[in-house]
């Protein structure tokens, strides 16, 4: 009970959406912060917390959660903001941090079976210094590029693991909203009674 309590409590306090998209099992956050490498980046997010849980650099498995991430990216503070994908191992060889690898080769390359991607045209292309392995983000339409890791950005989106809640996230809320309608009918009910 006392967690559903401090859900609800985050969920009312002000701004506590203002820059957090849930789908599925998966809350995505953008948090802006002056002239993040991509080292920096991964760091900070580690550090970063919502309803309790550790976030990371995002990956984004499917084209329902690519949505969510472009939900965010409005007024970002940089062109591109920071995400967990890399191909500082191995040259073309794209891996989320946790090793899935989800695209071989470059902008000619092609998916790993089964994986999401959404490069943006011509990308991943190792444009700038000739080699860039880390993944962002693409403000203006959501696309995906590889940039340089120690370029300075303004940006970085985390990822948050729901499945990872005590509880499923959608059915306490859910229970909440139909709990807070039902007393604020029932106060309204009582209310009109008294006046009669
Ligand atoms: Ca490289
Ligand atoms: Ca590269
Ligand atoms: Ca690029």
């Amino acid at each position: 009970m006392k967690k559903y309590l401090a859900m609800l409590l985050l969920l009312l306090a002000p701004g506590a959406f203002a820059q957090v998209a849930v789908v599925g099992q998966a809350a995505f956050e953008r948090v802006d912060s002056a002239n993040v490498t991509f080292a920096d980046a991964q760091a900070e997010a580690a550090t970063r917390t919502y309803l309790g849980l550790n976030g990371e650099l995002a990956s984004v498995l499917s084209a329902a959660e690519q949505t969510a991430v472009e939900s965010l990216l409005a007024g970002a503070p940089s062109t591109y903001c920071w995400m967990g994908g890399s191909d500082s191992a191995v040259e073309g060889e794209w891996r989320w941090l946790d090793g899935t690898q989800f695209w071989q080769g470059d902008a000619a390359g092609s998916a790993v079976a089964g994986q999401y991607t959404n490069w943006d045209v011509n990308e991943p292309n190792n444009f700038l210094t000739g080699d860039e392995d880390a993944l962002t983000i693409v403000q203006a339409n959501g696309g995906w590029n590889d940039y340089p890791e120690t370029s300075p950005l303004g940006c970085y989106i985390v990822r948050y693991n729901l499945a990872l809640l005590p509880v499923p996230a959608t059915q306490p809320l859910g229970l909440w909203l139909l709990m807070l309608t039902m007393a604020a009918l029932g106060g309204y009910y009582l209310t009109r009674k008294a006046a009669i």
